[in-house]
């Protein structure tokens, strides 16, 4: 089709696709009322956002599933317990072409679609997230692009169509999930190693992916097209931006994650800072921890046991009470959980998942008001368990706090509470009108009194406790700045949470009274000194003493060599190092000279190590910072200190320090080694002032 006529195709199937149906009569949080009109996501306003956001942000929990051909060998191959699940073709390095021969084979006679999406239903989840294809690239819907789909099975039908059909049908939004990565597909690169296929064509494959794209939206209005496999270079943010874009023409209601491009950090998942398309970040088997911005929407996908695919042997499946406080977990820290079943090569849920999804329905069933509609907890942390609110007609506000263990006096705390309870007492979600909890202020925290006998459900018991506003907590004053080191005089700014909440601060290491301390927003520091400050409330002291150290220090002068020339040296170690000092005295493999820190003079895939040293070009007299990105250990040295210490085997890891230099060259080394699997080096810099990390210009290595 010319190009123009292909346009004007998408644009008439999108002005006339209503892709997310009707609403279930009883269903008040479906997307109805979203703009029709075709917008890109650079013109959407912040409330258009929202708005196509908002099914999403109130269903808090989706189920995940990960079906294809795969399921077939099911981790066994040739006879032999290989593992690898849905990443069989890759972990046992299978040839595509012998891969594709399961094709054949599938024939899931049990799958029942209304099944999937009642199971799905009774466990509180509100959307399902199907994979229409996995990185194995066949398609669980019959394309009009391959052959290499559920059509070519002796089962036939259409799979994909059957589930979003039930699903609609039970008030679940159907989801897809879609790989970029295709180990089948004649276009994909790059190609596996023992894959000797000719040819291959990125741009080609980028179209392929294109028309299949507007085949499923076209055809069955996906809520969120879930994205994956992004990051083998061939991969690139513009196609990214293309993908992401093409799709919020087609239809702009749908939400897209943010592996269709290139900003994810890795397992965490979030979006790095730079313009990367994508609605939400993808923890994958992690939960992140506190402090999240507000805003920030993210999904935490998990298994339920080990695998994503079907594994009979995988018995490592976590209990409904860790699942059920996962959840809440994730809840209370304003994200989403997607939480993943593998069906049988006959279409059947494992009789495990099946058990604790229906356990977490139970729970459900009982406690939803807790999780759908929900906001992220006030609380930093909470000793007994986790909380989660939502917003009261009257301007008020509903806590659910979810106790997860019982403290030993029956008294549940919230710490640094300020806001006025609507009642006296609490009650318990389970037995609102049974339980009357006694409520008490306890300076400036709020306390509630839990029987024994209250404790309803071990797993996590829910209390509601309503505020008459949304709730103020009071932790510690925000100072603008981390401890350091610092070179001239300068002033700090510490703000206050409220405007009913005062500030008091001591720079002589004593603990700041409301009558003593020092009452300043702003506090010159000209010294070495130990800066502590605390919040008020009407003269009482709240929340905890924050306290600071900075350290007044010189630049350390710099050197002037005898012979100046670009680059670093470098000398490789082959041996299995886990940590920098173990390759100390090692025999030298190789030696030479590179232009910055890469490691393209790596030796070999694994067990080496790398030393650069030379001088690094300081461009103005301050605090320095540097940041090493190293999968495995590094350390950074400069005049013999370690201002970085990355050390020891692990994962991709970000570690920083900072070091007070004057202008000029300053003698830097780094060492760096590589155990087993990734591996990865990367160095950067942030200026005096700055807070954020670059790369550092190449010319500024020298030796
Ligand atoms: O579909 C399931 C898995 O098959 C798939 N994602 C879930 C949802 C998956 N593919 N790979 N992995 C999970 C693990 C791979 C991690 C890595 Fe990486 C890929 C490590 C290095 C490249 C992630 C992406 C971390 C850095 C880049």
């Amino acid at each position: 089709m010319p190009l123009q006529t292909t346009l004007l195709a998408i644009a008439l199937a999108a002005s006339n696709t209503p892709s997310i149906p009707a609403p279930p009569p009883d269903a008040d949080w479906w997307p109805t009322d979203l703009p029709a009109r075709v917008v890109t996501p650079l013109e959407e306003t912040p409330a258009e956002h929202d708005a196509r956001m908002a099914w999403w942000r109130e269903a808090r929990f989706g189920m995940f599933i990960h079906w294809g051909l795969y399921a077939i060998p099911g981790g066994y191959w040739e006879g032999r317990r290989t593992g690898g699940a849905e990443w069989i073709l890759n972990t046992v390095k299978i040839h595509p072409d012998d891969y594709m021969a399961l094709q054949s084979q599938f024939d899931p006679v049990d799958f029942d679609a209304t099944e999937w999406a009642i199971i799905a239903k009774n466990a509180g989840m509100r959307y399902l997230v199907l994979t229409s294809k996995h990185h194995d690239g066949f398609c669980l819907w019959p394309s009009d692009f391959t052959t290499f789909d559920v059509e070519g099975t002796p089962f036939e039908r259409d799979i994909l169509g059957e589930l979003v059909e039930a699903c609609r049908a039970e008030g679940v939004v159907p989801c897809l999930y879609h790989s970029i990565m295709d180990w089948t597909h004649p276009d994909y690169l790059p190609r596996r190693a023992w894959d000797d296929r000719p040819g291959g064509d990125h741009d080609r494959y980028v179209e392929h992916l294109h028309r299949q794209l507007e085949e499923l939206i076209e055809r069955y209005g996906p809520g969120v097209l879930w994205f994956d496999g992004e990051w083998e270079g061939s991969w690139t943010h513009a196609d990214g931006q293309r993908t992401y874009d093409l799709i919020r023409r087609i239809d702009p209601r749908i939400i897209v994650n943010n592996r269709v491009d290139t900003g994810r950090t890795g397992m965490a998942g979030l979006t790095r800072a730079g313009g990367y398309r994508g609605d939400f970040g993808t923890p994958e088997q992690e939960i992140p921890a506190n402090g999240l911005p507000e805003g920030v929407d993210w999904e935490t996908c998990m298994t339920m046991n080990r695998s994503w695919g079907y594994q009979s042997f995988d018995l490592a499946y976590k209990t409904t009470s860790d699942l059920v406080r996962k959840l809440v977990d994730i809840a209370s820290k304003g994200g989403n959980f997607l939480l993943n079943v593998g069906p049988d090569e006959r279409g059947r849920f494992p009789l495990q998942a099946k058990e604790r999804l229906a356990g977490v329905g139970r729970w459900m069933s009982v406690n939803d008001d807790s999780i759908h509609g929900t906001r992220a907890s006030p609380f930093p942390t909470l000793d007994w368990g986790r909380c989660t609110r939502s917003s009261l007609p009257d301007g008020g506000e509903r806590l659910y706090l979810h106790v997860f263990d019982r403290p030993e006096d029956g008294v549940l705390r919230l710490p640094g509470l300020l806001t006025r309870p609507m009642h006296d007492a609490a009650n318990l979600l389970a037995a609102p009108a049974a339980g009357r909890l006694r409520v008490e202020r306890d300076g400036a925290d709020l306390t509630i009194e839990l029987p024994a006998d209250a404790m309803v459900d071990p797993i996590d018991t829910v209390v509601i406790l309503d505020l008459v506003a949304p709730a103020l907590v009071v932790e510690g004053p925000r100072i603008a700045m981390a401890s350091g080191i610092f070179i001239d005089p300068f002033t700090i700014t510490i703000e206050s949470p409220d405007p009913t909440v005062q500030i008091r601060s001591t720079t002589d290491g004593s603990d700041p009274t409301f009558e003593l301390g020092v009452d300043a927003a702003r506090i010159e520091i000209d010294r070495t000194t130990t800066l502590r400050t605390r919040c008020f409330h009407e003269g009482e002291p709240v929340g905890a003493v924050v306290e600071r150290r900075f350290e007044r220090v010189k630049p350390i002068g710099s050197v002037q060599p005898f012979v100046i020339r670009d680059g670093l040296a470098w000398r490789t170690f082959l041996g299995e190092f886990e940590r920098v000092s173990d390759f100390a005295g090692a025999a030298t493999e190789a030696e030479g000279v590179v232009a910055t820190v890469d490691l393209s003079m790596q030796p070999r895939d694994e067990n080496f190590a790398v030393t650069f040293t030379g001088f690094i070009e300081i461009p103005a007299t301050g605090v320095w910072a540097f940041a090493l990105d190293s999968d495995d250990g590094s350390t950074l040295r400069i005049h013999e200190s370690v201002v970085v210490d990355n050390d020891g085997l692990h994962s991709a890891l970000e570690k920083s320090g900072t070091i007070a230099l004057e202008a000029g060259l300053h003698p830097i080394r780094i060492d760096y080694f590589e155990g087993t699997g990734q591996d990865d080096l990367i160095l950067k810099w942030s200026s005096p002032g700055s807070d954020t990390f670059m790369r550092i210009p190449t010319e500024r290595f020298k030796r």
